[in-house]
């Protein structure tokens, strides 16, 4: 298994594997080899040797403000008098500065060294120039054809790099710089820069992997103050850090400072030596983020409202504005909008001229698009998979449509289905602990190396919940042949439960994990995807069967507010739904005159309680419902048979309470049946029973009774026999509803 494991992230032969398996600074690339390091190195000394004041320049994300932390540290070691300056988003822009810039000379600076950016900025080289300093640009950004003219420019991604490995972070540039100048091993340096290097999404591979390796062990043995204090905010487990815990805890709390307002203080908390400073600093860090978190919320509420009509309207690339989008998160916006649609999104805000955020699916190169359709946009740039852009508010409609006809000319058609990478095929047996432990030797998982998913395959649904606090995820058991069994967890996953036929073969898309629970180890799956058997399809509309069982799949039903449930009774409905009813969209079918009901309802899942009255009722509302629905049918066992016929005990109780009553309006008649038989279509039936004998009458809206002389047979009259041939036939449909197969019911 780790070998093919291995195989698939690339790695050939045994010293790869080696060196994939026990990442080690040994065989760190050399840093000769890197462009301009040997220009940069000599002009630092000179900076040294002469006193002079050197301004670092970073950027506002985890790299920039990691790199900059970590330059700082590793230049005052060093003996260089530094000073430090991040670009303001929304003021400054992306990259090198002119106010960062002009400060640094007002500080004295005759030397700027920028971090994580500066390779797109030839104007802003010059000006610095002017102002009076040398540039030294260390950055990983894709250079332009032609460079800015500072006096260096070390970048592994320059065309003429010598460098083995062009994939690391602004903050990976950095790192090998301070390593010429403070020892390798230097903890500080390490642990930075595996922070940048995880958030900074690179692949974890080749060199960013040993940095990530090693700069955890340094932050679970020895933590900065600072990422002490960040972690703790963030609520992981110091001592226990994993690179999951970089990516979604410290992170984004390092990148919200800079999303909404200045990242300086982020740099401030990494360089802080004082832990409790460094627990204040984090917990402003953590407050940015959930302001950062709330703002995000609003306007993803906005959003969705917008992608739900462009998704109706058929658009295969979602184009989104509001005038008063925090500019800082329609990234993470547009992120979010992807997952839930898989299209790609792009995320625009602001008034007259619009400042956008895009993000792609796989396969889709959105750059590439942005640059198809560049004459409608007055400014983009990125990568294939996320990008920049301003457009003008006029142009907006025709860029929208310009832009889908050119993703549909592009074949984006081929790719809207989401694809699962899975990288083996797990059946009963193979599963171990042991197995567990082999997979972690491939840790620290991230971009590029991502924590294997498996195809889990000869496994039955065993038992099936759904659990949370708000029965989000869902739960269960995998049987295997023979009592190797193992449980599946599924975080927000409830709606996969419809794919789930208790009893039967499931493939599952999961990962390996384990689960300590009192003192116990255990393995389970957590997974992201689940194949039932092929659904059965009748007249296009796809049909679940869950007549046998209505747990838990009724909940997720219910959980869902645009479920239409059909009824034969009120109290049939309230028999399932409990006291859900009211939230519930519910609608009872007569036996007759149902047509009505049915027509025009408008909702993709429709839901049977009660299987209808009979056979042909049954099919015939199924072909009313839209196409491509989901009917989900379910047994309730105990349908109130006697509403179609009354009974003749419960006519004569009827009759005497109305007599004793002498209530004549029809709400009050229906008050005098029993509580669980207090259904309109059995008052009507009753009452049409005791007017064709005779013994009650209508007349202007008001029900009275006769009086009676000699004894009257009820049994006697049409409605009687006809109700009867009624309720026979319900009968004998409800009791092979639940006995025959599907095919045989709708046949
Ligand atoms: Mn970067």
């Amino acid at each position: 298994m780790l070998a093919s494991l291995l195989l698939n992230r690339g790695i050939q032969d045994a010293q790869g594997a080696l060196d994939f398996l026990c990442p080690d600074k040994s065989w760190l690339h050399s840093w000769e080899k890197l462009p301009d390091i040997d220009i940069a190195l000599e002009r630092l000394e000179q900076a040294r040797s002469r006193g002079e004041k050197v301004l670092i320049h970073g950027d506002y994300d985890a790299d920039g403000i990691t790199a900059t932390a970590l330059l700082v540290t590793a230049f005052r070691e060093w003996g260089l008098d530094v000073c430090y300056y991040l670009p303001h988003r929304i003021d400054d822009g992306y990259g090198l500065s002119r106010a960062g810039l002009e400060q640094g000379q007002r500080d004295g600076c005759t030397l700027v060294v920028t971090v994580d950016c500066g390779v797109s900025n030839p104007q802003e080289v010059e000006y610095a120039k002017e102002l009076g300093m040398d540039v030294i640009i260390t950055d990983h950004h894709l250079p332009p054809d032609e460079l800015p003219r500072a006096l260096a420019v070390v970048n592994p991604k320059r065309k003429d790099s010598a460098y083995p490995f062009s994939e690391l972070a602004g903050v990976g540039v950095a790192w090998k710089l301070a390593t010429i100048l403070v020892p390798q091993t230097s903890s500080a340096t390490l642990q930075l820069a595996a922070l940048g290097t995880v958030a900074d999404l690179v692949p974890l591979l080749d060199e960013n992997r040993v940095l990530v390796a090693k700069g955890l062990e340094e932050i679970n043995s020895n933590p900065l103050p600072g990422i002490a204090a960040l972690a703790t905010a963030a609520d992981c487990q110091l001592g226990k850090l994993d690179s999951t815990n970089i990516a979604f805890g410290l992170a984004p709390r390092l990148n919200a400072t800079g999303r909404m307002d200045s990242a300086t203080v982020a740099v401030d908390l990494l360089l802080e030596t004082d832990p409790d400073m460094a627990a204040h600093l984090a917990q402003g860090l953590d407050q940015k983020n959930q302001y950062r978190r709330q703002v995000e919320m609003e306007i993803l509420i906005e959003a969705m409202v917008q992608a739900e009509e462009e998704m109706r309207a058929q658009s295969r690339i979602l184009v989104l504005h509001g005038k008063n989008w925090h500019p800082g998160v329609i990234g993470i916006v547009a992120s979010r909008v992807l997952e839930k649609y898989y299209r790609p999104t792009i995320i625009l805000s602001g008034e007259g001229m619009l400042t956008g955020s895009a993000r792609s699916i796989a396969g889709f190169d959105i750059h590439a698009a942005l640059k198809g359709v560049s004459h409608h946009l007055d400014k983009f740039g990125g990568h294939p998979g996320a990008a920049g852009l301003s457009v003008e508010e006029q142009t907006m409609e025709t860029f929208r449509q310009a832009l889908n006809e050119y993703a549909v000319d592009a074949g984006i058609d081929q790719l809207l289905q989401p694809v699962i990478e899975l990288e083996a095929i797990v059946t009963p047996g193979d599963i171990s602990l042991e197995l567990v432990d082999e997979i972690a030797l491939l840790e620290p998982f991230g971009f590029g190396n991502p924590q294997p998913v498996f195809a889990f395959e000869g496994f039955k649904a065993g038992s099936v919940d759904l659990v949370g606090k708000d029965k989000t995820h869902l739960r269960l058991r995998l049987d295997g042949p023979v009592q190797d069994n193992i449980w599946a967890i599924g975080f927000s996953q409830a709606p996969l439960v419809h794919n789930i036929d208790k009893g039967s073969f499931l493939q599952v898309a999961g990962m390996l994990s384990l689960n300590r629970w009192n003192g116990h180890t255990s393995v389970q799956v957590q997974f992201t995807d689940i194949r039932g058997q092929e659904l059965w399809e009748y007249l296009g509309r796809k049909i679940y069967d869950r007549r046998r069982c209505n747990q838990p799949w009724l909940s997720q039903l219910m959980a869902d507010s645009s479920t239409v449930f059909f009824a034969n009774t009120r109290w049939g409905a309230q028999r399932l739904l409990g006291t859900s009813l009211e939230n519930c969209r519910v609608v009872t079918l007569p036996p007759d005159k149902y047509r009505e009901k049915v027509y025009n309802l408008e909702a993709n899942c429709f839901c049977f309680l009660d299987p209808a009255w009979t056979a042909e009722q049954l099919r015939d509302i199924i072909s009313l419902l839209p196409q491509g629905c989901q009917i989900h049918l379910f047994g309730n066992s105990a349908a109130p048979e006697h509403i179609l016929r009354p009974n003749l005990n419960l006519l004569r109780q009827f009759y005497k309470a109305w007599r004793d009553n002498g209530g004549a309006a029809w709400a009050n008649l229906l008050d005098l049946l029993p509580q669980d038989l207090s259904e309109p279509i059995l008052l009507e039936r009753m009452l049409a029973i005791l007017t064709e004998a005779g013994l009650a009458g209508e007349s202007r809206g008001r029900w009275e009774l006769s009086t009676v002389k000699e004894k009257v047979d009820l049994t006697r009259t049409q409605a009687w026999s006809r109700y009867s041939s009624q309720l026979k036939e319900y009968q004998n449909w409800l009791q092979g509803f639940c006995s025959q197969t599907l095919d045989q019911l709708l046949a």
